[in-house]
């Protein structure tokens, strides 16, 4: 059976490419999920993708992954990042590896942002490449899941 690798985005990702291009760019979510989907099953690996505003969304998605047998999860969890002790525990309670992702530098930015609560369970993190950070965070899960 094929791979199969989720793509999470959290709070306010669906504003992409429509509000604050000096720091997000210009690129909407739906080219970033279409960009990965390509990429994805190029490589013969099945493609979910999941943008919620709701944290409960976010995580009955992560649990579903489980059951689902998705390989690898790749998420931005926006907002949530810097807040989120529940995202952390339904990521930890899984046990599925995952890739973090931030558009922008967060260690450039405020410095509530410098801490992420999930980055210590990550297999690896990227931040600061632009929309590119999903195409590298992909290309990573499948050379390495
Ligand atoms: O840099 C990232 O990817 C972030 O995860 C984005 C989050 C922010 O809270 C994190 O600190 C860093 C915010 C997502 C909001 O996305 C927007 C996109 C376009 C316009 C407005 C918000």
């Amino acid at each position: 059976m094929n791979k199969h690798v989720l793509l999470l985005n959290g709070p306010n990702l669906n504003l992409l490419g429509v509000r604050e291009p000096q720091v997000y760019g210009a690129h909407t979510l739906a080219d970033v999920e279409l960009a990965a989907q390509r990429q994805a099953e190029a490589a013969g690996w099945r493609f979910s993708a999941l943008q919620s505003n709701h944290e409960g969304v976010l995580i009955d998605r992560i649990h579903a992954a489980r059951t689902e047998g998705i390989n690898a999860i790749v998420i931005n969890p926006g907002g949530l990042t810097h807040t989120s002790v529940a995202l952390r525990d339904a990521l930890a309670g899984v046990a599925i590896p995952f890739i973090e992702v931030h558009i922008s530098n967060i260690h450039q930015r405020e410095s509530f942002r410098h801490h992420s609560f999930i980055s210590a369970l990550a297999a690896g993190v990227l931040c600061g490449f632009g929309i590119d950070g999903y195409r590298l965070a992909l290309d990573y899960v499948i050379q390495k899941y």
